[in-house]
């Protein structure tokens, strides 16, 4: 039986065009699911996009188009973003689809069945910008003297009819789900952050707005419109067809992995378990708060107009450098920031030279001086074993460091067994044997083509186009690339297709001054 592995990343706000930071927890994300499906589980990997709300209708006004013209359009460019960075969905959900709009009520009447919402009026704070109610002592303030949310976002006073969710009586429910399921919330900073936030005391929630209609309707009172963080969560269930939990895709829930960025930890750590408890549905098993990015040391933004399109760094880079770099510069949680320079440097130094050049000194080896045919294995040395173990540990090591969302640690670790390849090839020295013992050369060629194999099979996950042209370089064929694939070795005597580099080094064009 193939155990189900669910992963989904946050359905991105139609508001404005995807960036580097969107890519970031996709590409994330997609490393997990690619690593469990050669891991041979079964998954299912969600991502989409979250079309209502009021700041998704602002801009739609200011664009002057229909909101739902303007929600088809910039979701296209999601997805054609989501498709070029190699994202690996299994499904796009929109949240004006009608199996969204369906999901959405039913989480909503199910919620309220349980005597989880009451009518009410809200009165104070709200961040457009974050679509986010904030309470007077939460506020700081701006550089103007005004208060402001202490994302820096501005805020209204907002007063209008809504319908309310008690928040408030999950309190002690959800500080004995964390205690009792550490893992649930990831990485560490963040789970401090929301225990002290649920521990000062959780209001009411406001979920429900009726000062404008861009949403999907409270069932049983059309003047209302569900406030679109409740809207928005309930994606992770409708995309599995939910209420029907007869469709085949139930079988998904809970997930397992919610991946999502530091500025939205709040409302999937707090008020997604609060409202699937209140709704007496299974909690997702994780959630994982990835890091911030900056550009060249500064927050994106577009009035500094430092907006990085990871289309165009993929144009100049080369996808696989791109994802590479991205997970590979920070420990995955923690922040981070973009730099050209340093981009530049972890392709030449990481990329074409450690595995590039290792590759390549091997293979074209294979090609000079075996005739581009993949020698036997034979008896190994100690020095050979030692090698092929390192690389014969890593799928355990690595399931045990992407389970716990360590996606910078797993790259780690197969470094250090590229590193140990360049230093086995340096001290055996293959192009010398050629001469003194040959089939000594051949022993030791076989154990890097071995090696390298094993590299390239775990490494597919980060880098899938790359690692597709190496494998087959290596002689590896579409049915020997799973994971469980690597027990068996290859059959000696396969003809090797002539090597090519598969990471060139970059040089910055010369300034022209
Ligand atoms: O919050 N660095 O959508 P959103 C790292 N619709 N990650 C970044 C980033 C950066 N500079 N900028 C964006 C929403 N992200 C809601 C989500 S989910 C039910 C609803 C990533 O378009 C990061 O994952 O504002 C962040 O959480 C997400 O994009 C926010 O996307």
């Amino acid at each position: 039986m193939t155990r189900p592995f669910y992963v989904t990343t946050p359905i991105y706000y139609v508001n404005g065009a995807p960036h580097i930071g969107h890519a970031y927890t996709s590409i994330a994300a997609d490393v997990l699911a690619r690593f469990h499906r050669l891991a041979g589980d079964d998954v299912f990997f969600l991502t989409g996009t979250d079309e209502h709300g009021q700041k998704v209708e602002q801009a739609a006004q200011a664009a002057g188009v229909a909101p739902k013209a303007f929600a088809d359009k910039v979701s296209d460019d999601f997805r054609s973003m989501a498709d070029a960075m190699a994202i690996s969905y299994d499904d796009f959900i929109r949240t004006t689809e009608p199996r969204h709009i369906k999901g959405a009520q039913a989480l909503w009447q199910k919620v309220a069945e349980n005597d989880a919402i009451y009518l009410g009026a809200y009165e104070g704070w709200y961040a457009l910008r974050d679509e986010c109610f904030y309470g007077e002592d939460e506020l700081i303030e701006g550089p103007d003297g005004q208060k402001v949310a202490p994302t820096g976002a501005p805020v209204e006073w907002v007063k209008e009819p809504s319908y309310f969710f008690r928040l408030s009586a999950f309190q002690d429910r959800l500080l004995a789900h964390y205690e009792a399921n550490p893992d649930f919330l990831g990485p560490h900073g963040m789970k401090r952050e929301i225990i002290s936030f649920v521990k000062q005391g959780l209001r009411d929630l406001s979920i429900s707005r009726t000062s404008f209609n861009w949403g999907i309707p409270v069932p049983g009172d059309e003047a209302h419109v569900m406030y679109v963080w409740f809207d928005a969560l309930a994606n992770y269930l409708s995309a599995l067809d939910y209420p029907d939990a007869s469709a085949p895709r139930a079988r998904f829930w809970p997930a397992s992995q919610h991946l999502v960025g530091k500025d939205i930890a709040r409302f999937h750590a707090i008020y997604w378990p609060a409202f699937l408890m209140a709704a007496g549905i299974e909690l997702p098993k994780k959630i994982f708060a990835n890091g911030w990015w900056t550009v060249e040391g500064q927050k994106m933004s577009k009035s500094l107009g430092n907006v990085v399109d990871p289309r165009d760094l993929v144009q100049e880079f080369g996808l696989d450098t791109v994802r590479f770099f991205l997970l590979r510069e920070v420990p995955f949680g923690g922040d981070s920031d973009l730099s050209r320079k340093s981009l530049i440097m972890r392709n030449n130094v990481e990329l074409a030279n450690d595995l590039g050049n290792l590759a390549q000194r091997t293979l074209s080896l294979v090609a000079r001086n075996c005739g581009g045919v993949l020698p036997e294995r034979r008896t190994l040395t100690e020095e050979d074993t030692q090698l092929l173990n390192h690389v014969a540990v890593l799928p355990e090591l690595m399931a045990s460091q992407l389970d716990r969302c360590a996606l910078t640690d797993a790259l780690e670790d197969v470094w250090k067994v590229i590193r140990a390849c360049n230093a086995y090839i340096d001290h055996q020295a293959p192009w010398a044997l050629k001469k003194t013992d040959p089939e000594r050369m051949n022993d030791v060629l076989r154990v890097l083509v071995d090696a390298l194999r094993g590299i390239a099979t775990m490494l597919q996950p980060y880098m899938p186009q790359s690692m597709d042209r190496m494998l087959t370089q290596l002689g590896v064929t579409e049915e020997e690339r799973m994971f469980a694939a690597l027990e068996t070795p290859l059959p000696g005597g396969r003809v090797l297709p002539a090597p090519q580099g598969i990471f060139p080094r970059y040089v910055e064009a010369a300034d022209p001054a």
